[in-house]
């Protein structure tokens, strides 16, 4: 298997016909306000240039230009507790964690690592190791509550109030925001009350989110230049409503509001529509003034084809359309990939003309989150294929990993660096309307299982996921001309890791849950010590 992916790696790294791309830094000028990153960005260089001569574009020390952007992430539910402070109401995290047996040990984010309280602390940590940039999402049921009489969400100003503080504080520490506004917190009222996400063409909740998004514009704009409406709807979506695994926790057997394997792609279809919806309040009451930028954050474990069968080439880029394509085909062409539709026929949900034309225009800019490759190979005519969900039975193919790739603490998370490379490639060679192939990766990073602080203090092996990783964005930058902006570990701290609870780690620091302290790992100090930009010294220069 792991032949298979290296011969697969290989084939495409050569010169090979396989096109590359112009990399032209046409940010718009929005980019050059996100603190700091203005430095070299008056170069505009080619791939070939770049391939030829990677020092000629101003690298650092670390092989990158010094414009890029270097972070780390944390969500709102994995890290802030605090779900009585400021008002908040209940979201459908609170509920699926307090429900037992849905997480590990039955952890909950009712503490997790009391930023809602130590904000002003962690903003000091993210600068002890020089970090500049730092990706986060809002609580909506921090932000807004539930007006019953009125049945919508009306702003709440305490939770409002939080938000105002923090953004202050990392401002203040000369710290870009890149903030999230959906990070699967849903306010569990907009779930119960007005059918969340699973209900078909659930208008009010495409109003509902473009009115909180609206909110979020208006009050947090003139500081945040860099939003995201969703994170990884894949993982929402198929975890949450065919998987069972994450909140709301509906399987398409079991009671609840999830009767057949569609549900799906009815929550796809409304997130796609709540953000086109966001969009068009951003682009026309926001952006002229603000001169942010729109994205969304996709998730996507790359697929390459087990054998170089044509089948199983089809097969995996089969799995990467109904990964990737099924969010990105739309927020480019206003549409859902072709093979999609060919293999679910009426069970997809259709956009209006209107609908398509509001999503062609409604990114800026691509987040990637990316953990893990797969392998794939295609079921044979008498074979079902995986079974797990509703999502990969429609795939008609079978799914592993290479023998021989790292495992993590997670069973899902298997180390084959050049994934990221080829993730990136497959991205960026697609473009749209108004999109045309920047991306930052949003997340990546690796899980490690509970050990204590001092023991994480010396772990080797996220280092390394790191410092391979990043080998491979670098090579997806200079070597095959990919337009990606930034790179986003997760996560600056060990967190709430979701139906795993407290039991993976993350964190770039250690966290100690009795007593809240952080302590760094050695990735913390990898970071520090390699990822900041000094210029690289020629020869005799
Ligand atoms: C991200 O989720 C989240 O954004 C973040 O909150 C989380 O803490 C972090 O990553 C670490 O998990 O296709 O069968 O291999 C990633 C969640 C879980 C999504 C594993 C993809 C792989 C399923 N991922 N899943 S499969």
């Amino acid at each position: 298997m792991r032949d298979a992916a290296t011969r697969y790696h290989l084939h495409n790294d050569g010169e090979d016909g396989v096109p590359r791309r112009r990399l032209h830094l046409r940010w718009p000028v929005a980019l050059l306000l996100l603190g700091g990153v203005g430095v070299g960005v008056g170069v505009r260089y080619s791939a070939g240039q770049a391939a030829a001569a990677p020092t000629q574009v101003g690298a650092c020390s670390n092989g990158f230009p010094p414009a890029f952007i270097w972070g780390l992430g944390t969500s709102a539910y994995q890290i802030e507790g605090g779900v009585n402070l400021t008002g908040r109401q209940p979201s459908i995290w609170d509920g699926f964690a307090h429900t037992p047996g849905k997480t590990s040990n039955g952890d909950t984010g009712d503490v997790a690592c009391d930023h809602a309280r130590l904000f002003r602390s962690d903003v000091e940590l993210m600068r002890s190791i020089g970090l500049r940039h730092y990706r986060f999402s809002l609580s909506w049921s921090r932000a807004m509550s539930w007006n019953a009489a009125r049945r919508r969400m009306v702003p709440n100003e305490p939770g409002l109030r939080f938000y105002d503080a923090l953004l202050d504080a990392l401002l203040a520490a000369g710290i870009t925001p890149y903030v999230t506004l959906y990070h699967w917190d849903l306010p569990q009222a907009l779930h119960t009350e007005l059918g969340g996400w699973h209900t078909p063409y659930n208008a009010p909740m495409h109003a509902e989110f473009a009115r909180y998004a609206a909110l979020c514009f208006g009050r947090y704009g003139g500081r945040v230049r860099f939003w995201a409406t969703f994170n990884e709807p894949w993982t929402f979506a198929v975890e949450g409503y065919s998987l069972g695994q994450k909140a709301p926790g509906c399987v398409p057997t079991g009671p609840g509001p999830c009767p057949d394997g569609d549900a799906v792609y009815v929550v796809g279809h409304n997130v796609l529509l709540a953000h086109a919806a966001a969009a068009e309040v951003y682009r026309r009451e926001y952006q002229p003034s603000q001169r942010g930028l729109l994205s969304m954050s996709l998730n996507c474990e790359f697929s390459l084809p087990l054998t170089p069968s044509r089948e199983d080439a089809a097969a995996a880029e089969r799995a990467n359309e109904f990964y990737l394509g099924w969010w990105l085909q739309p927020l480019l062409s206003g549409d859902y990939p072709a093979v999609m539709r060919q293999y679910l026929g009426a069970r997809l949900p259709t956009f209006s003309r209107a609908q398509s034309a509001s999503l062609q225009a409604s990114i800026d800019v691509l987040g990637l989150n990316h953990y893990s490759t797969h392998l794939v190979r295609a079921a044979r005519p008498h074979e079902l294929g995986d079974q797990w969900c509703s999502w990969i039975a429609d795939q008609r193919l079978y799914s592993s990993y290479g023998a021989g790739w790292p495992q993590a603490a997670s069973a899902w998370e298997r180390a084959y660096p050049p994934g990221i490379r080829l993730l990136l490639r497959w991205a960026a060679g697609r473009s749209g309307a108004r999109w045309h192939g920047d991306v930052l990766v949003t997340e990546n990073g690796w899980g490690c299982n509970s050990v204590g602080a001092a023991a994480a203090a010396h772990d080797v092996q996220q280092q390394e996921y790191l410092a391979n990783y990043t080998e491979q964005v670098r090579l997806a930058l200079v070597e095959d001309g990919v337009p990606v902006r930034g790179y986003f570990g997760w996560s600056l701290l060990d967190n709430f890791e979701w139906n795993d609870g407290y039991s993976k780690r993350f964190g770039l620091f250690y966290v100690d849950y009795e007593t809240q302290a952080r302590t760094p790992k050695q990735a913390a100090r990898w970071w520090n010590r390699t990822r900041h930009c000094s210029e690289k010294r020629e020869a005799g220069v």
